[in-house]
């Protein structure tokens, strides 16, 4: 007892009893703030609709793993953006080029992506050789090859494939591609039979751009009906999306995502991407033979996007989910075309070598207010 009530002791209790004070109340100046942590892209969005964006080879190799890291965060699938093309998977007749095809195809699989083909056939970016072609039996069994011979390989591999992109005219009526115009309109049902036939699990797409322009989606649904007629199996329609601060109105892509989801396929919005440029020829889609002349006048944010129109982009983006956000019960999944604004096909569509800021990253691969009000429309239980 004495002991306990030695001067030494006491010392040691007023002392232990300073410290703790001012422990205890460091502890509560430094309590960490509640920062509520914004969720990714493909976890806001995992109720609704897959999430994705186009990958480019600089991703796959790792070259670009600023690039990597945000698909491996922010999304939960994947679509080649050029390595699938028909120029690159057969440069040769009959001679096949799998190297980067393959290595997309394990990227996507070690990171757990749903794998989307791009594409099977498309007048655009065809190998040379395909245009040479004279007698129209073997340009379709060329054609046959082509789909059957990508097709099989990646068999159980690949989620969905765009079978046949772009084959329609604004006014709806088909393109006069070379496929069309040697082969007839049957080179469509055959593409899609082919396809299944090489794997009957994948889904099948149809995938274009002014898919929201009233006479091309008449032209779409008349197609996927015909090709449903005649025994072709197609999944779903891709909506490309390479759209404008101003256009398509939200009215046309909800009358479209409405008018394609009643023919019973699943609808997708592939390509999404909203130029921030002027457009003053009112250019839509993305027919890539047209090409003008670049001027300051249509090059004005070279440095960077003003708030005013960053303000406008994030209301665009905003507006544009909401909607399918509403529509999630028919819309399957969202691809971004791109990772980030330094990476987008846009900074030289229409015009070569411009400054477009059409992404929800910016080239610091930072988020942009347009990535939060994205976020923002997911977390708001109001719409
Ligand atoms: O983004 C692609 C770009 O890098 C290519 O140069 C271009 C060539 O045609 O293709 C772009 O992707 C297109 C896609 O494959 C189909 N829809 C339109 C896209 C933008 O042009």
């Amino acid at each position: 007892m004495k002991q306990l009530y030695s001067p030494s002791n006491l010392c040691k209790y007023v002392l232990f009893f300073c410290l703790s004070t001012v422990l205890l109340s460091c502890k509560q100046d430094h309590q960490p703030e509640k920062v509520e942590v914004e969720p990714t892209l493909k976890e806001a969005y995992k109720n609704y609709f897959l999430i994705g964006s186009a990958v480019n080879d600089n991703q796959i190799s790792g070259k670009d793993s600023l690039g990597v890291q945000l698909i491996k965060e922010q999304f939960n699938t994947i679509t080649p953006e050029n390595s699938m093309k028909w120029m690159y998977m057969e440069p040769a007749q009959g001679e096949f080029n799998f190297e980067m095809a393959d290595r997309y195809i394990d990227f996507s699989k070690k990171n757990n992506l749903v794998f989307i083909g791009h594409n099977l056939v498309w007048h655009s970016q065809l190998a040379p050789w395909v245009n040479e072609i004279k007698d129209n039996e073997e340009l379709s069994n060329s054609l046959k090859n082509h789909v059957q011979t990508i097709a099989s390989r990646y068999k159980g591999k690949i989620h969905g494939w765009d079978v046949v992109n772009e084959a329609l005219n604004e006014d709806g009526t088909l393109r006069n591609s070379l496929f069309l115009e040697k082969l007839g309109p049957e080179y469509l049902t055959n593409a899609f039979k082919w396809a299944q036939e090489a794997d009957p699990n994948a889904e099948l797409y149809y995938n274009d751009y002014n898919m929201t322009k009233p006479k091309k989606r008449e032209g779409a649904i008349t197609l996927v009906k015909n090709l449903k007629e005649q025994g072709a199996k197609v999944d779903g329609i891709g909506m490309q999306a390479h759209w404008s601060l101003e256009g398509p109105s939200l009215q046309e892509i909800e009358e479209s995502i409405i008018a394609y989801s009643e023919l019973g396929v699943k609808v997708m919005i592939t390509e999404l991407d909203v130029t921030a440029l002027p457009n003053p020829w009112d250019l839509e889609g993305a027919e890539v033979s047209q090409n003008f002349e670049g001027s300051e006048f249509m090059n004005p944010y070279t440095e960077q996007l003003p708030d005013s129109v960053s303000n406008q982009l994030a209301k665009r983006y905003r507006d544009i989910f909401a909607l399918f956000k509403k529509h999630q019960d028919k819309i399957s999944r969202v691809t971004f075309w791109g990772v980030n604004d330094g990476q987008t096909w846009l900074n030289n569509w229409p015009i070569e070598n411009r400054t477009n800021y059409p992404l929800l990253f910016d080239r610091q691969f930072k988020p942009k207010a347009a990535y939060h009000s994205v976020i923002q429309v997911a977390k708001d239980s109001t719409l």
